[in-house]
């Protein structure tokens, strides 16, 4: 039993697709609130970080600052976000921050952070998130906030809601890698960021991929945050998403991680993010999302 306060975080200008701000309610139509609460949580739904955001066709992914898109609503958004999930945990909850793009973990983490000296990431997505305005191949924040996490970005990301990093190199785990820009790869190498690659899981198996993870950040952390970004999932799970890359992982991978960090007991909050309704089949992405959820909070397969 956990208690959650379920944050749709409605952003879309972390990339160019319109419709991934709709994800938190399309989320919220497949039944979230009902499937936790049926788990016998305690579910808080808070409503939206920006209820009345329209997104405008015209205007939406136009401006660039140092080739990073959407910068000055990336960071306003970032900062409402970090404000709610720190509220969140400073009142004894557990923040699930639906999205979204994954811009939105720019602020996520920085309102966990403030409560943690060591806080652990699992970064579960095709994509290291990784890039800073330089090495990006298309100046889109949503495969920027890891690295700026790390503290490597524009200074205003990077000292949103706090100064400096908010997460340690040797605190991360990359799990289902299979589509990393070049200065992404030279990123991990220089440092030494623990990574499981698709391939990586195949070969091992989820549950000892998991296992290790969780080895590796038990005891210098003291508490983990889960990042997961739908598209590591394969597209016949989740098609519903801006950037499907083939070769992803099981919904069985998936829940089996799910259930064992549950398991576990250190994960404190929780992004689901990257569901696209408008690129999706019947909703079923965010149906595999309330699923994977569900996994995360107490449901078991027997
Ligand atoms: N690496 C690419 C970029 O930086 C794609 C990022 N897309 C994601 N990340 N969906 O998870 O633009
Ligand atoms: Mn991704
Ligand atoms: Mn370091
Ligand atoms: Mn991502």
């Amino acid at each position: 039993m956990k208690k959650i306060d379920i944050i749709g975080a409605n952003t879309a200008f972390g990339q160019p697709r319109l419709g991934v701000d709709l994800g938190p309610d399309a989320v919220r139509y497949a039944g979230l609130v009902s499937t936790l609460k049926g788990l016998n949580n305690e579910v808080e739904d808070k409503g939206n970080i920006s209820p009345d955001l329209k997104v405008d066709i015209e205007t939406h992914s136009q401006e660039k600052v140092e080739n990073l898109r959407n910068f000055n609503q990336v960071k306003e958004f970032s900062y409402a976000l970090a404000k709610q999930v720190d509220a969140s945990l400073e009142n004894g909850r557990f923040p699930l921050v639906i999205g979204g793009d994954h811009s939105l973990s720019i602020g996520s983490i920085a309102g966990v952070a403030k409560h943690y000296d060591n806080l652990g990431v699992i970064w579960y997505d095709a994509h290291g998130d990784l890039n800073d305005g330089a090495t990006s191949p298309s100046g889109n924040i949503h495969g920027m906030p890891l690295a700026v996490s790390l503290g490597l970005g524009h200074d205003e990301l990077v000292n949103l809601y706090g100064d400096g990093a908010k997460i340690k190199h040797e605190n991360v785990v990359l799990i289902g890698m299979r589509d990393l820009d070049d200065g992404e790869k030279e990123y991990i190498k220089e440092n030494n960021i623990k990574l499981y690659t698709a391939t990586d899981i195949r070969k091992l198996g989820i549950d000892t991929v998991i296992q290790e993870a969780i080895a590796y950040l038990e005891d210098k952390t003291d508490a983990i945050h889960i990042s997961l970004d739908v598209d590591a999932l394969d597209p016949i799970h989740t098609p519903g998403t801006g950037t499907p890359v083939t070769g992803g992982l099981s919904l069985v991978d998936t829940q089996v991680t799910m259930e064992t960090l549950n398991r576990n007991g250190k994960v404190v909050s929780m992004d689901l993010v990257e569901v696209n309704p408008l690129l999706d089949e019947k909703n079923r992405t965010a149906e595999v999302a309330v699923d994977i959820a569900a996994f995360m909070f107490g449901k078991k397969q027997i």
